[in-house]
């Protein structure tokens, strides 16, 4: 970690729960005092690199959930993270450098001009410490890769082809291998050693501006299909594990890794419901109290859905019928920022599919007496 992390975790720990909920009942206000801020500009064009103005603006409502995200959970590893991957990505896309320093300095005015002082000055510390570093943000997104899987003894055929295949929109050759999976065991390497690894990949060559969103919808979609077929050859009907209710956080739209663990436990005795992306609090809660699981699996990538995640399980944890559920949190985010799951509450988290299967094994072991 940076060795201004610790400056950082004393200025985070210093913001009041106030001034973070001041900052989220005013966010929309503050991106808006943002946007016009920027937009009024004679250079913006230069700033944003004639990227459309969309992209800036999309940048400034992912900030602010950002840092909200950031003032309640405050992890300094999650903020230097984030700051890092933004910082890298919006250069690849063609953002200057000097788009930073006048952003984070249009912050700290909107910041000042709508919080209440008290408030106000606790945030604009941590604006200040981000303007001060700019520069080690800059030299670090430059020595920093996004993470990317290599596999090596792979079975099956090579990423790379896949990879291609799936740009292509070749959605026959991506379906043809997976039709030749025929046993759980396969499936569970084919989602860890072909599909996660590509999709990383497909991320990487995204956030380098390679290949454009279109491109990564078409690939997630083709996944989503492949992933289909290898469940529907390869269902295990005996059940004789616990209930699971597997879901993405809100307005968490990451699914296919959810959706990976969905099918490892079903595949292996567990009963599986499996909910997709973006469930609403209330109404997971709801389903919890009817199908009664033994555990729950919750899927997080992005940085700005943690608070809600957080929130969810402490919800789930009021409810005097559902206290006894575990509760596995996962996804990217998690990977990424190793002591996170435990500020969510979780009462574990697993990096993958394995990892998820020997957790939640383990629980039904303990509680149910039975050899797993
Ligand atoms: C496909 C994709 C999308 C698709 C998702 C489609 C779908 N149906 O899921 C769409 C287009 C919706 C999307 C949207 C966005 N995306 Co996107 N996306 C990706 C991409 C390329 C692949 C994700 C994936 O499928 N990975 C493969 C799975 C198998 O891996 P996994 O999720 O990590 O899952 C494994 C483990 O984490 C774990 N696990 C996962 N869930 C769970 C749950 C439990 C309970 C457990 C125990 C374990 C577990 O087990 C899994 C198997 O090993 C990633 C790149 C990447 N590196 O992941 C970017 C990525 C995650 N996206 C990114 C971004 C920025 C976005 C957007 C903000 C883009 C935008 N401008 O709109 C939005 C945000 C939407 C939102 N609110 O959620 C960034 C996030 C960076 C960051 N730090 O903030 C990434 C990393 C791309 C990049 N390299 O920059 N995206």
């Amino acid at each position: 970690m940076l060795n201004i992390g610790a400056e950082i975790t004393s200025n985070l720990e210093k913001i009041t729960l106030k001034a973070a909920e001041e900052y989220n009942k005013k966010m929309n206000t503050l991106i808006k005092e943002v946007n016009e801020n920027l937009s009024q500009r004679d250079d913006l064009m230069q700033l944003i690199g004639n990227n459309p103005i969309k992209k800036m603006k999309d940048n400034h409502e992912n900030h602010a959930g950002f840092m909200y995200n950031s003032f309640k959970v405050k992890s300094e590893e999650l903020f230097i993270n984030t700051i890092i991957w933004v910082y890298r990505t919006y250069k690849n896309h063609g953002f200057s450098y000097q788009y930073f320093p006048v952003e984070l300095k249009a912050w700290k005015s909107a910041v000042n001009n709508n919080l209440s002082s008290e408030n106000s000055e606790l945030i604009i510390n941590i604006y200040n410490l981000m303007l001060d570093n700019h520069k080690l943000f800059v030299k670090e997104s430059e020595s920093r890769e996004d993470n990317e899987f290599e596999v090596s003894n792979n079975q099956f055929n090579s990423p790379d082809e896949f990879l291609k295949a799936l740009l292509e929109g070749n959605h026959d050759q991506c379906l043809s291998e997976a039709e030749n999976i025929k046993s759980k065991d396969e499936m569970l390497l084919y989602f860890e050693n072909m599909i996660k690894p590509t999709m990383y990949k497909v991320g990487s060559l995204w956030e380098k501006g390679v290949i454009s969103t279109a491109q990564e919808h078409l690939a997630s979609s083709i996944v989503a299909r492949v992933n289909s077929s290898i469940y529907a050859n390869n269902i295990s009907l005996k059940k004789n594990k616990g209930k699971a209710v597997i879901s993405a956080a809100v307005n968490e739209f990451h699914e296919i890794g959810a959706r990976i663990i969905a099918d490892t436990l079903e595949s292996s005795g567990w009963e599986v419901d499996y909910l997709g992306a973006d469930t609403p609090p209330d109404d997971l809660i709801e389903l919890l109290k009817i199908k009664k699981p033994f555990m729950v699996g919750l899927s997080a990538a992005m940085p700005f859905n943690i608070v809600p995640l957080k929130e969810t399980i402490s919800k789930i944890r009021d409810e005097e019928e559902l206290k006894n559920i575990k509760i596995l949190v996962g996804g990217k985010i998690f990977n990424e920022n190793l002591k996170l799951w435990e500020k969510v509450g979780a009462d574990a988290c697993a990096f993958d599919s394995k990892e998820a299967l020997r957790q939640a094994n383990k629980w039904w072991e303990e509680v149910d007496g039975k050899n797993v």
